[in-house]
Parts: C-alpha cells; structure tokens; sequence
C-alpha cells in the first residue's frame, strides 16, 4: 500500500511572516496518519518551516538544490546544509527550474544523488510540453527524463523517493490533464520503472501528479490506480484550501 501524498510548491511566494501565518493556520489540523502531507517552500522559508513543522505531520520540501555541499557556488543551496537544517525533500527537475535556469536532465541525476547522499529524498518533476503531446511524443519524453533522473540511483533509495507528472501545458494554467490523461502517463512511468528496476520497485515508488490540482478536482485525480498524490503550486497556499486537499477523502 503506497502512502498518498499532498505536497505543496509555493514556488517564488510567502516570506517568513507568510509562512508563520500558514503554520498558523493548519496546526493541529492535519492528520496524523494516512497522508502524507508536505510543504515546498522558498529557501528563505524553510527555518520558519522547518521549526513550525516540528513535533507535527508536516514534512518539508526545500525547491532546489545544489549537487555540492559546499564551495564557491555564489547563490546555491547547500543539500548538506538543507539536511542539517531538517529537510525531509527537496523537489527537483521542476519544469520552471528546466525552463527558466536551463537544468539538464543531467544536472537532476546529480541533484538527486546529493540529495540522497544528505539523508533527504527527492521529489523529481518531469513531463511535457504541449507540442511533445500533439506530436505523440510525450510518453518517449516524459519516461527519458525519468530514465536519465533515476541513473544509479538503488530501488531502495528510489522507493522512498517521489516522481511528480506535471504536464507543461497544465502547470498554473487552470487547465487539468483530465484524470484518465494523467493516470495514463503516470501508469506508463510505473511501467518504466518496472523496466528498469523491478515490478516490486515500481508497485512502491508513489507516482503524484501536478499541474492545477485543487479541492475541486482532487477526489478524481485520487481515484485513479496509479497516481498517488498531487504536487500542487496555487491552491496549496492558502491554508483551508491546503486542508481541504489533505483531507480529500473525508
Ligand atoms: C505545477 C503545480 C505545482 P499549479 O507547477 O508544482 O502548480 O498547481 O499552480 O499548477
């Protein structure tokens, strides 16, 4: 039984006070057990994060990383200083990250190992563009990124690891793959997995989809066999909205 996941991306929002406010809102409220319920904040967040998370459910996600502990790489994040800090994950490969920072798939499969040198796991994003789905190209893509992120990465590193769909074209767009589109792709990255590791590793590894979710379409996506969770930007800001979607079976 895989454990559903509802991770918040705050993406570049929230200061400090914000968060405390956010923290403020939820404490208490979430469950104890049969979600997993994080929060991915900015860098600038994530010791507000970090301490009001303590002794609560909530897990934290820091946004990026860098693949060097330490050095002179003016403007990085350190994964050490992230685990140090009490990190549970870190998103990566988001498609904003790709797109606007120019991250390779390489640079992602070196994220990764760092991230899991540091005792955290990572939340690793993939999926395509509107043009790679008209063209028929989209599961080639979407299953490339993945084979590329999971290089030399163990199956037991992998399962306690998270893979986010986001199709580029639903991201903050309030369009939603439908749910049939997503648990579509989302089963087609298991049985990539099940390729190159094992049907055991694939039937594990929590497979979340993102791009639009809210409270509104959440209980669809959740239906579906293969997908996990949701990795959500938008609605995960506001703390009843963020609620809602934890306790999406309720
Ligand atoms: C996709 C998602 C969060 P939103 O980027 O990763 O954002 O839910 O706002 O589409």
């Amino acid at each position: 039984m895989r454990t559903p996941i509802i991770a918040g991306n705050w993406k570049m929002n929230k200061n400090p006070k914000e968060t405390q406010e956010f923290l403020d809102g939820i404490k208490g409220k979430l469950p104890e057990s049969g979600v997993e319920a994080i929060i991915g904040a900015p860098a600038i967040d994530l010791t507000t994060l970090v301490a009001g998370a303590e002794g609560t459910p909530l897990k934290t996600a820091a946004e990026n990383s860098y693949f060097e502990d330490a050095g002179a790489f003016t403007g990085e994040t350190s994964p050490k200083a992230l685990d140090e800090m009490g990190l549970d994950y870190v998103i990566i490969g988001h498609s904003e990250r790709r797109q606007y920072f120019k991250e390779t798939d390489e640079d992602i499969n070196k994220k990764a190992h760092a991230i899991l040198k540091n005792n955290m796991f990572p939340i690793i994003c993939c999926g395509e563009t509107l043009e790679q789905r008209e063209a028929g190209k989209a599961e080639d893509w979407v299953t490339g990124q993945i084979e590329n992120a999971v290089k030399g990465i163990s199956a037991d590193d992998l399962v306690k690891s998270v893979i986010a769909y986001e199709p580029i074209w639903a991201i903050g767009t309030g369009k939603t793959a439908t749910a049939d589109q997503a648990q579509e792709m989302v089963h087609v990255i298991r049985e990539k997995i099940a390729s190159l590791y094992d049907a055991d590793t694939a039937d594990k590894v929590r497979i979340l989809y993102g791009g639009s979710v809210k409270p509104a379409n959440v209980k669809e996506l959740m239906a579906k066999e293969d997908i996990d969770g949701g990795l959500v930007g938008g609605a995960s800001m506001d703390p009843e909205s963020f609620l809602a979607l934890v306790n999406y079976n309720k």
